[in-house]
């Protein structure tokens, strides 16, 4: 396969970069791409040297598959550019998710959507795939009426400037600011910009990309998403009400039976997810898991993953892997 990666040099990139070594994808022929300034740039991959190329040269190339992560506007312009030549691209921005002629897929959930025609490919938000991986086997279980969830999300969602703040604040020194306000020793209520009903884009992507990977728009989601300085991974406090009751044994049992998520679930011997552990993993961890005694047919739970991988990179290449696997590419 020959592959594209757009973005290459940021974060995301670089570890999609990493995700495809490790999985041993069947690269044959790499092609980084990133914006002209980052062209001619040297990237290693799997022992070789790879040099970075611009978007119309990696087009001229034909690769079969493009793995996006360079931001919406970016997509824009030139993911159909890429599909024109025939290369299928799995995006990683929010650009196409919300298009109804556009597929959002979680691999383990949604795949099979999937034909040799959908050329643009969307990933989903980090935060509304870890969730929904866990959301997905209890909706078709007991069909999820609403889901509160609450996010604690890694500065590394919005990238190497954040981190840099956080050193920065760390060693006492003003430096270019990601946030508008300090991270170090604090918890921001704003995850990306305000849309007009008072909620973050990162809390409506909760509600409208959940509701369109399980396909189902019944489920009523909300959602407060929030910024801490955490590097790991994204936590999520989430309550679920359901139309039929439960019990937790069986809720345990059902996630220790999805692929993709690691139940860590014991307070006896402070057994809970934490982004600590998390990271550098492709699992969803959840754990946490209890009745809420407050609503009939409810319960809470904690849901940790990191959000550079199964996030972002993992999933994104286990779309691609899927379309390989079922010659769609
Ligand atoms: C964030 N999910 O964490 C968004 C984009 N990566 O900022």
């Amino acid at each position: 396969m020959k592959v594209a990666v757009v973005g290459a040099t940021g974060m995301v990139g670089e570890v999609m970069l990493q995700v495809l070594a490790e999985r041993n994808f069947p690269v044959t022929e790499l092609i980084p791409v990133a914006s002209e300034k980052s062209v001619g740039k040297e990237l290693q991959y799997k022992g070789n040297t790879y040099k970075v190329v611009g978007m119309q040269d990696a087009i001229n190339m034909r690769p079969d598959i493009a793995l996006f992560s360079a931001g919406g506007q970016t997509s824009l312009d030139w993911a159909p550019k890429f599909a024109e030549v025939g290369t299928t691209v799995i995006d990683n921005s929010s650009a196409w998710r919300m298009d109804p002629t556009k597929k959002l897929v979680v691999p383990e959930i949604n795949a099979s959507i999937l034909t040799k025609e959908d050329k643009i490919i969307a990933n989903p938000n980090c935060s509304t795939i870890q969730m929904v991986m866990v959301l997905a086997p209890l909706h078709q279980k007991y069909k999820i009426k609403r889901a509160i969830v609450s996010t604690y999300q890694s500065i590394t969602g919005t990238g190497v400037k954040a981190v840099k703040q956080l050193e920065n604040e760390y060693a006492g020194i003003q430096g270019e600011m990601a946030y508008k306000y300090p991270i170090h020793r604090n918890a921001i209520p704003q995850c990306d910009v305000f849309e007009e009903n008072g909620y973050t884009k990162e809390e409506m992507k909760l509600v409208r990309e959940t509701q369109k990977i399980i396909g189902d728009k019944t489920i009523a989601v909300t959602a407060t998403a929030i910024r801490i300085p955490v590097v790991g991974g994204h936590s999520e406090a989430v309550n679920l009400e359901f139309e039929n009751d439960f019990s937790i044994s069986e809720v345990r049992e059902i996630l220790h039976h999805t692929t993709g998520v690691v139940v860590q679930d014991n307070t006896d011997t402070y057994t809970y997810p934490m982004p600590l552990y998390a990271q550098g993993k492709d699992d969803v961890f959840v754990g946490r898991i209890r009745r809420d005694e407050s609503q009939a047919n409810s319960l809470n739970m904690w849901i940790v993953a990191d959000n550079l991988r199964k996030g972002a990179a993992t999933n994104a290449i286990q779309i691609a892997e899927y379309l390989v696997a079922n010659n769609l590419v």
